[in-house]
């Protein structure tokens, strides 16, 4: 199993979940990609998307339904600063995942983060397990309490 897929794996069974990632005949690197793998709504996939603060660096997760966008001007107004989007290596050093394939938990670096309310309009949704391939189901309620992300409208 790899390092990324394991440690999602851990840090969903050490929030009392028993959810065990499944990969994926084709690749999940999209969010297209794993609703059609997982045979879902296109916004019942959770995107995790990294913005860096322009002044301090800090990160910030926005964990966005597969068919909405972040709204920059809404993330900005949440994290307090202005935002870039982070860039690949940043988001590889941070989280320890490669773009693709990057988890809602499981971080190297635990990272502050919101929550589009337009996913808890479904029983289930499915994230990135932290490879290109690997992708999980998870609730509404428990997506937000293990990852400690607050709900906020965020997107355009
Ligand atoms: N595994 C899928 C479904 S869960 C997935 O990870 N989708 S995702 O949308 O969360 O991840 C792809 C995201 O990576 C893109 O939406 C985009 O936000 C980000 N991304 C892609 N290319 C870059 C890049 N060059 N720099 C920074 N972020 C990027």
């Amino acid at each position: 199993m790899s390092k990324s897929l394991a440690r999602v794996t851990a840090a969903l069974h050490a929030a009392g979940l028993t959810i065990t990632p499944l990969e994926m005949p084709g690749e999940t690197r999209t969010a297209q990609q794993a609703a059609d793998a997982a045979g879902v709504a296109l916004d019942q996939i959770v995107k995790s998307i990294l913005f860096a603060g322009a002044e301090t660096g800090r990160l910030y997760l926005f964990l966005t339904a597969g068919g909405n966008q972040v709204a920059p001007d809404l993330a900005t107004a949440l994290a307090g600063e202005p935002l870039t989007r982070a860039d690949i290596a940043t988001v590889r050093n941070v989280t320890g995942f490669a773009i693709g394939g990057v988890a809602p938990v499981g971080h190297l670096t635990p990272v502050p983060a919101w929550a589009d309310p337009r996913l808890s309009d479904f029983a289930e949704v499915w994230a990135a397990a932290g490879t290109p391939r690997h992708i999980f189901p998870i609730t509404p309620a428990d997506l937000l309490r293990i990852t400690g992300a607050t709900q906020a409208p965020f997107t355009a």
